[in-house]
């Protein structure tokens, strides 16, 4: 019998520290600048977005148009099948304000997929935001490119005026939207070479780390069964002991079933 995966109905937020509650060594870097949780409503600041804390750069007098940066690097490796088949999207949402000046200080999100050698795919800016009295929501979906592993997130806040820089952020969220992958997301190759020669010498499911809760069986022309699997995963099965012939698969999953034909040829 087959247990079937139930994905969970909350939402994750897979950002670290997201809303400034907690110390900022808490799951963030700071690049540069003086950057610490900020009380809300003290010394004019706005009140939170979310509970009781903001991101504040810091008291940072004449650094005139220099980014200070906040980071944090989220690991979306566990979520690499889905991303290498173009399934998997997140949600990302943050909050963004100025305080009352003229002109403000601006405060931008820059989002960066990274790949595994930690190299930039590709970058997402905002525009620099200069919000006053209201927080701004920034809120998208992303569709990472299929090499990403994870998303860089970069708080930045630049001085315009004063003595402090005063771009603030708070409650920040990455969620990954649930999927259930269809019939046409995964595709069985229909022929095993078993020779040794590097050339379809397993038998192939393409995405079938989608599908990780998996029945395959297959039978021969008289439709018997010769051989079941359950969870097949690609790079081991060769066919086994079948001899040359054309066979017929059924590979069954939580939401479809696909049948097809296979053919073993041994040279
Ligand atoms: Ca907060
Ligand atoms: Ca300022
Ligand atoms: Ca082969």
């Amino acid at each position: 019998m087959l247990l079937w995966p139930h994905f969970a109905a909350f939402a994750q937020n897979l950002i670290i520290n997201g809303n400034a509650e907690r110390p900022l060594n808490d799951g963030w870097v700071i690049v540069n600048g003086n950057w610490s949780q900020q009380k809300e409503l003290e010394d004019g600041f706005p009140e939170a977005q979310d509970s009781n804390y903001i991101f504040f750069s810091g008291f940072n007098n004449g650094l005139f148009g220099v980014p200070l940066e906040l980071y944090q690097v989220v690991d979306l490796s566990s979520f690499r099948s889905g991303i290498e088949a173009g399934l998997q999207t997140f949600t990302f949402k943050g909050y963004m304000q100025s305080f009352i000046q003229n002109p403000p200080d601006t405060a931008q999100i820059v989002l960066e997929y990274l790949d595994a050698n930690q190299q930039v795919l590709q970058t997402i800016p905002s525009a620099k935001k200069t919000v006053i009295f209201d927080w701004f929501e920034y809120a998208l979906t992303l569709s990472p490119p299929p090499a990403t592993v994870a998303l860089k997130i970069r708080l930045i806040s630049t001085l315009a005026n004063g003595v402090s820089v005063d771009g603030y952020f708070d409650n920040l969220s990455l969620v990954a939207v649930p999927f259930a992958p269809k019939a046409s997301d995964i595709v069985l190759y229909e022929l095993i070479t078993p020779n040794g020669d590097g050339y379809n010498d397993t038998f192939k499911i393409q995405n079938v780390d989608l599908v990780p809760l998996n029945q395959l069986k297959i039978f021969n022309r008289s439709g018997d069964c010769v051989a079941a699997i359950e969870n097949f995963r690609n790079g081991a099965w060769t066919g086994e002991s079948l001899a040359n012939s054309t066979y017929y698969y059924i590979f069954t999953t939580a939401n479809f079933e696909l049948k097809g034909s296979l053919v073993v040829q041994r040279q």
